[in-house]
């Protein structure tokens, strides 16, 4: 079989990005030296990120999305430095790529590991496993809105955040959880709302939602408030299955629920343009975490697992699915970082992974 070259371009970014895009890069290396040549990955790394502001005033270079566009996937740290303003870095980087390449499903599941303590008591003896799909291209971040309006002077001022909700932006993600929960063993949807405050945008969620519903009538759904499904998240896990909800609500439920697994950390994410127009992005949940950064001692895994999402997409599915259980190897061995209650260094668990993966690969 000829030997396949993926490109994939690496934005570390800043903070804690930088050593977890180091520590998945080693995990696909070591698969690739693995494949019998029937893979490789070329990477070029970018130095994009707050550092980068402060020499360009830009947070990425000019023409960044035309030079990311030829890429297969975008592997991505985290964004964020005390020296830019979060606004400003998100919007410069992390946002001008998913909004500039349409990503607009953004796949965030809620993984619970063998040998990480959830908060959840529950979790210790019911199968839990869900995913949040985030509305990824308007919502509450579609950027519209201003400051200052008419000037009123000191402490007067006013500011508008609109949300946008579109038809087919609705319709779009709701099919694409449609789908998604088709696949799983629990065929189950929950929107998430907040039509009964949000009487615009929201209420045309409900709308598209009941309507997209009636072409999946083998799927279960349910239709629940932000602050109802926040309570369902930690009372109820055991109910969800696939959770679709706007852009800020799923940005919000997502750490919640990566948080009762055990940790932001363990939290990967897809950033994906399904209609393959343009590459994709793979990330984990978590920010840059200054407290910790260059220390060695950030938690890898929802990096890893990114990677793992990223495999997926590129149509290295077993691969994917190796990279899992590599990872659910080491937390069961008791190989955790400290964010996990271990005290193990991000070295230490990138390398009980790769030894899990190397195993398995020499097993096959
Ligand atoms: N790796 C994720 C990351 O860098 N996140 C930065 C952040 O602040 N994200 C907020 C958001 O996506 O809503």
């Amino acid at each position: 079989m000829a030997r396949q070259t993926f490109q994939i371009a690496a934005i570390p970014a800043d903070g804690v990005g930088k050593e977890v895009v180091s520590a998945g890069r080693r995990v696909l290396d070591r698969l690739a030296e693995q494949s019998g040549d029937r893979f490789a990955f070329e990477w070029t790394e970018f130095p994009w990120g707050c550092d980068y502001y402060e020499r360009t005033g830009r947070m990425m270079a000019e023409d960044g999305l035309e030079t990311l566009e030829p890429f297969d996937a975008i592997y991505f740290g985290a964004v964020g430095w005390e020296n830019v303003p979060d606004h400003v870095s998100l919007w410069g980087l992390r946002l001008a790529i998913t909004q500039g390449f349409d990503q607009w499903a953004n796949v965030r599941p809620v993984t619970f590991l063998p040998g990480v303590t959830s908060p959840l008591r529950k979790a210790d003896d019911t199968e839990l496993d869900w995913v949040v799909i985030r509305e990824n291209s308007e919502g509450e971040y579609a950027g519209l809105g201003g400051r200052n309006l008419s000037s009123r002077g000191p402490g007067n001022e006013v500011a508008l955040q609109t949300a946008l909700f579109t038809d087919k932006g609705c319709e779009r993600i709701m099919r694409f959880a449609f789908d998604m929960a088709r696949k799983r063993t629990v065929k189950k949807v929950s929107s998430v709302t907040k039509s009964n405050a949000q009487q615009y945008g929201m209420v045309l969620w409900d709308e598209v939602f009941d309507r997209v519903a009636r072409d999946y009538p083998d799927v279960e759904t349910e239709s629940v408030l932000v602050d109802a499904m926040s309570a369902k998240f930690v009372l109820h896990p055991e109910q969800l299955s696939v959770v679709v909800a706007s852009n800020l609500n799923a940005d919000i439920l997502s750490d919640l629920g990566s948080a009762l697994a055990g940790s932001l950390g363990l939290a990967s994410s897809a950033n994906l343009n399904p209609e393959r127009r343009f590459p994709s992005m793979f990330e984990p949940v978590h920010g840059t975490a200054p407290d910790i950064a260059g220390q060695g001692i950030c938690n890898p895994i929802g990096a890893i697992a990114s990677a793992a999402l990223m495999l997926d997409h590129l149509g290295l599915a077993d691969e994917a699915r190796m990279v899992d259980a590599a990872i659910e190897i080491t937390t069961a061995g008791g190989v955790l970082p400290r964010d996990l209650g271990g005290t193990a260094t991000t070295d230490e668990v990138t390398d009980a992974i790769i030894a899990a993966l190397s195993r398995a690969l020499l097993d096959a």
